[in-house]
């Protein structure tokens, strides 16, 4: 098997602002640093957000080693509580501008495109406290917060992202109680995420206007999406897909790349009593925010079959279809997810066919494993062979659906370091490098050898 990609094509990797950066500087509480302070037996051998990475000390090393692995773009996040010194004002902290900005221009002078996310679920606990974006008055300071990110960094920066997966603080904060504050009320999920829309749409459309004369500036969102394949082809099965795909893909999908609701969505919560509350604005708002670029975060499809017993007690997603444990599915034992790579070119169709072919890129893929000391050599370096035949095979896939017309333009392993991550800590490693939590030292694993030799070999791979 021989793939080439463009000779522009983007290669690096995604991590986010709170599981990387560490505990330094002045930083307002986020969620999960709340979650963390009040309930740390729910977080992997009781590690929270406090260790990390601590890319806030490191990172001009980090840089130079990304530039050593031909890193020729690179996505992480502003962190909002970092930013932001006074919650009320949306008084920006003179330090935590200083920091960004060396970051990102040390990027910038190393040739690595940064892609710099405003949101990667950490919800300032101030603003969970009185309704995160269910409450119209958070949204506002989202927007005031976006807007000074693209003041201050707007000359650094030419790629922007609203939203990390907007849909996972629906499901983990509001339906299955994953993440703080661990509520299970299908109403308030549905007002939360048509406000996460809306404050996207508004950051969007404050950013073009800011930036009309310049093309070099982008902004998109980053969607998880999680096709949903039917058990079968009775009707039940196919209409349980269908509601699950509306709910967890289209919401978003249709929302920030067409600037529409899908009318069945609209029916089915009607139906219900569910539709959210509509600010005057808010679907001009959305309907105005096109996107210039869309990245997709793939891990796993979803497999789904017609609810199996009468659903009973108080509405959730779950009264229109349930899961499905597909006997054939090919499972990466350490985290329990489906490895489908098929799936990516099956999106990347779907992006084709009825997205009006948007530009995308890959935001995030990997291959999350646990205890992986197991798998070093003599010379301590961990061989992930798992790793790169997990990669290879996401880029077969991706590289077949290039060549059917797919407008990708790139690909970004989750993730550089090893790092840190909601309620898993350090369970599940997906770097090309290895992190040593005592020394904090870092060691490249043959992952990213193996990366690097795709790139410095004209993007090739055998
Ligand atoms: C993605 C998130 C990342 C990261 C990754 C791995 O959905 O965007 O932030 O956490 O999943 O997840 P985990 O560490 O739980 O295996």
């Amino acid at each position: 098997m021989k793939i080439q990609f463009n000779p522009d094509f983007w290669w690096g990797t995604a991590t986010s602002g709170p599981q990387s950066e560490g505990n330094f500087g002045k930083k307002q509480m986020s969620i999960m640093d709340y979650w963390f302070e009040n309930k740390p037996e729910d977080f992997f051998n009781q590690v929270g957000p406090t260790i990390t990475t601590a890319v806030y000390k490191h990172y001009s090393k980090d840089i130079e080693l990304m530039k050593g692995l031909k890193h020729n773009s690179f996505r992480t996040s502003i962190q909002w509580t970092r930013l932001i010194a006074d919650l009320e004002t949306n008084k920006p902290d003179p330090e935590a501008i200083a920091f960004y900005r060396s970051y990102f221009e040390k990027l910038k002078t190393s040739h690595i495109k940064v892609v710099v996310n405003l949101f990667h679920f950490d919800m300032p606990i101030a603003f969970q406290n009185i309704g995160g974006f269910e409450n119209p008055k958070v949204i506002d300071h989202f927007v005031a917060y976006a807007k000074i990110c693209f003041q201050e960094f707007g000359d650094v920066v030419d790629y922007w992202i609203t939203f990390n997966e907007p849909i996972v603080p629906i499901e983990a904060c509001y339906l299955y109680k994953l993440y703080w504050p661990k509520i299970c009320d299908f109403k308030r999920a549905i007002q939360a995420a048509w406000g996460t829309l809306v404050a996207h749409a508004k950051v969007v459309n404050a950013f073009h206007l800011l930036f009309q004369s310049d093309p070099h500036k982008q902004i998109g969102v980053v969607l998880n999406l999680t096709p949903a394949y039917p058990k079968s082809d009775n009707q039940a099965d196919v209409q349980a897909a269908q509601r699950r795909d509306l709910m967890f893909n289209r919401f978003f999908l249709d929302g920030t790349v067409k600037g529409t609701i899908s009318p069945e969505l609209v029916d089915l919560l009607e139906a219900e009593g569910h539709l959210p509350k509509v600010q005057p604005n808010d679907l001009k708002q959305i309907a105005e925010a096109k996107i210039d670029f869309l990245g997709v975060n793939y891990y796993q499809p979803a497999r789904i079959q017609a609810p199996t017993e009468i659903f009973e007690g108080p509405l959730m997603p779950e009264k229109w279809f349930a899961n499905y444990e597909w006997p054939e599915r090919r499972i990466n034992p350490h985290r329990g997810w489906e490895i489908h790579p098929k799936t990516l070119y099956n999106i990347a169709m779907d992006l084709k066919e009825n997205y009006n072919n948007i530009p995308w890129f890959v935001s995030e893929n990997g291959m999350g494993v646990s205890d992986e000391g197991r798998f070093r050599n003599e010379s301590g370096q961990i061989q992930d062979d798992y790793r790169i035949d997990f990669i290879k095979e996401h880029l077969y896939w991706l590289h077949l659906a290039i060549k059917d017309g797919a407008n990708c333009f790139g690909y970004h392993l989750w993730t550089f370091i090893d790092c840190w991550s909601w309620a898993n800590a350090f369970k599940n490693r997906y770097g090309l490098v290895e992190l040593d939590l005592e020394t904090q030292n870092r060691r490249t694993k043959k992952s990213g050898e193996w990366l690097r030799n795709v790139i410095e070999n004209n993007n090739q791979i055998e």
